[in-house]
């Protein structure tokens, strides 16, 4: 018995290509033109079959390894008798795969011609000639069905891009176009069957296509062109053929998106196409994850469009967040016969709750949050509170805590411009105006009105805005706009209690204030002790965007201004 090193074949102009699946693991016996591995290039994706029957002794590659011709996949023990010529010469065994095997690579003899995709005589000469794209030579498949098509009447493609996939029992290919245009007529739909020279629709071609004759053009490809620029790259784009009944069975996995593939038991990747795969890839999206809706499982771009879609609305209110991890890679919520255990009954979550649950569930999971706990001597501004109500007493407008929170927080937002900012992707955006919203529990639960233009307000036109949107609040009549837009929040339960809490950040914003009951305790003067009125800030802050530092400094001085009010006047 002798070893083998057997190694990729010429793989047409794929230099460079990932290993995406290894078909066979050390130990196993394989038979001559059993596929071992599956590479991928960005196109197209082909299996890479064994020259010779004999038990795998050592693998040589892994996924994710980048392999060329002439790369050692694994070293084979020959099984005793088989033929020397199969066991011998890898290269001439990749020869005759060339010529003889349907599963295996491109060939060149069997490489289609990159421009035959046109019908003869209707290559497009000037702009906007109507021309008819053809399916090319795709070597040994014929009467092979259509089961996605990738383009749609009036797009715009480009040469090159993809627009129908093709299957057989055994794989499946994309057909690129030979032509930029707008595609004005499909001649196929899913389930015809199509071969070479078969018209997949007819393009205006966007202009002039190139300068070589039609002659030139039907000729075969040159050695030299890139790869997706010939149809042999459709002809090399192959995805496993025992994939689709794989993808058919569920593959239970929970791995991070990037090592999709790695974990998975031979065989069992995800039936998809070459672009399904690459287009999952760019969205970091695990295929293994994502159900096929196309026959036997196969997974089609919306089938990611989809996913991805669900995956960002995965911020689910009370009753779905509970259903099923909440779209983290979390165990599944308990379920629960609570009826088992006493008495119960089921009400429904207030509309106003499953839209504020849902928010709350995806800043709280996407923001890192920290607070930072401070507190602010209020003694005088509470006894000016006391005396402006007193005084005001005709007007009708009852001076507020949260007017003076208002006008403070818009003084420490100005001298912090980070806290009046949103995230938009690597970009801060600095906001040049100050709405401040507050959060208003209500029957209903909890909403945010926005006071806008705060900074251009003094302190009783705040107090009689705030308690007319939280009037409004709770009778439910907020307009959406009267919610939109703030740039920082304030959550007070000062009139309820506590004495710190963590608020959740408002999405987009970047802080919220959480105030909490104030109490008159003994503070070290210096001398003696005095009682002095204490009010509890909780500022949590996104990390992302805020240091510690600059929080600790923020609430500090917001502490400050609400200790001496006048300094607001600086
Ligand atoms: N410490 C002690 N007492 C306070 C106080 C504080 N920090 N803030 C207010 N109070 C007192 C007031 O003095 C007032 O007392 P009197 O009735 O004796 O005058 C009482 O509490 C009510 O205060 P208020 O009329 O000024 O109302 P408010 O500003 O406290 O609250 C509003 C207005 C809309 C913020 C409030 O009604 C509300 O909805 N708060 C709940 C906010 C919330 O749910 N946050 C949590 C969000 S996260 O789940």
């Amino acid at each position: 018995m002798s070893q083998l090193e057997i190694k990729i074949p010429d793989i047409g102009d794929f230099s460079e290509v990932d290993v995406i699946e290894v078909l066979v693991a050390e130990g196993d016996s394989v038979k001559a033109e059993q596929s071992l591995i599956t590479v991928e290039s960005d196109k197209a994706s082909m299996e890479i079959p064994s020259p010779a029957s004999g038990t795998v002794k050592a693998l040589k590659v892994k996924v994710g390894d980048k392999v060329r011709e002439g790369s050692v996949i694994l070293e084979l023990e020959e099984a005793a008798g088989a033929p020397a010529a199969t066991a011998e010469q890898p290269e001439d065994a990749a020869e005759q795969d060339k010529t003889e095997s349907a599963s295996g690579p491109a060939t060149p003899d069997s490489s289609p011609k990159a421009e035959a995709a046109t019908s003869e005589g209707k290559k497009a000469a000037a702009a906007a000639e109507a021309v008819s794209v053809v399916v090319p030579d795709i070597g040994d498949f014929k009467d092979v069905e259509v089961i996605e098509i990738l383009v749609s009447e009036g797009d715009a493609v480009k040469a090159e891009q993809s627009l129908i996939t093709v299957e057989s029992d055994k794989a499946s290919m994309e057909i690129p176009s030979s032509h930029a245009g707008v595609v004005k007529r499909l001649s196929v739909k899913v389930g015809d069957k199509v071969g070479q020279g078969s018209e997949i629709l007819v393009l205006e071609a966007a202009g002039r296509q190139d300068t070589e004759s039609p002659a030139e053009s039907a000729e075969q490809p040159k050695a030299d062109e890139p790869a997706a620029s010939q149809p042999a790259a459709a002809a090399a784009s192959f995805t496993s053929g025992e994939a689709g009944e794989m993808a058919s069975r569920p593959v239970e996995r929970t791995s991070p998106t990037q090592d999709y593939g790695k974990d998975l038991p031979l065989n069992k990747l995800p039936y998809a196409s070459p672009s399904v795969r690459k287009f999952a890839r760019e969205l970091g999206v695990d295929l293994t994850r994502v159900k096929g809706s196309a026959p036997k499982g196969r997974i089609t771009f919306d089938d990611v469009r989809s996913f991805v879609k669900q995956a960002l609305s995965a911020a689910p209110s009370g009753a779905t967040a509970t259903a099923a991890g909440g779209g983290l890679s979390v165990i599944d919520w308990p379920k629960v016969d609570f009826s088992r255990f006493g008495p119960v009954e089921a009400k429904p979550l207030s509309r106003i709750k499953k839209i504020s649950g849902a928010n709350l569930h995806r800043n709280w999971v996407m923001i890192p949050h920290v607070t930072n706990n401070d507190q602010a001597d209020i003694t005088e501004l509470e006894a000016l509170r006391v005396q402006l109500n007193t005084e005001n007493q005709k007007s009708g407008i009852k001076v507020t805590m949260l007017a003076f929170l208002i006008k403070a927080v818009v003084a420490a937002l100005k001298k912090f411009p980070e806290f009046n900012a949103s995230l938009d992707g690597d970009e801060l955006i600095y906001k040049q105006y100050y709405h401040i919203g507050f959060a208003a529990d209500t029957p209903n639960g909890l909403v945010v009105p926005v006071i806008r233009d705060a900074d251009k307000k003094g302190v009783l036109e705040l107090a009689k805005e705030t308690s007319e949107l939280a009037a409004k609040a709770r009778e439910g009549k907020l307009s959406p706009a009267q919610m939109q837009g703030g740039c920082f929040s304030i959550s007070s339960l000062g009139g309820i209690g506590g004495t710190s809490f963590t608020p959740i950040i408002n999405a987009p914003e970047v802080a919220i204030l959480g105030v909490s009951r104030s109490a008159h305790v003994p503070v070290w003067d210096g001398q003696a002790f005095q009682p002095r009125l204490m009010l509890p800030l909780s500022l949590s802050y996104d990390h992302r965007v805020i240091d510690g530092a600059a929080a600790a400094r923020f609430n500090a001085y917001l502490a400050s201004l609400l200790a001496d009010f006048r300094r607001i006047a600086l």
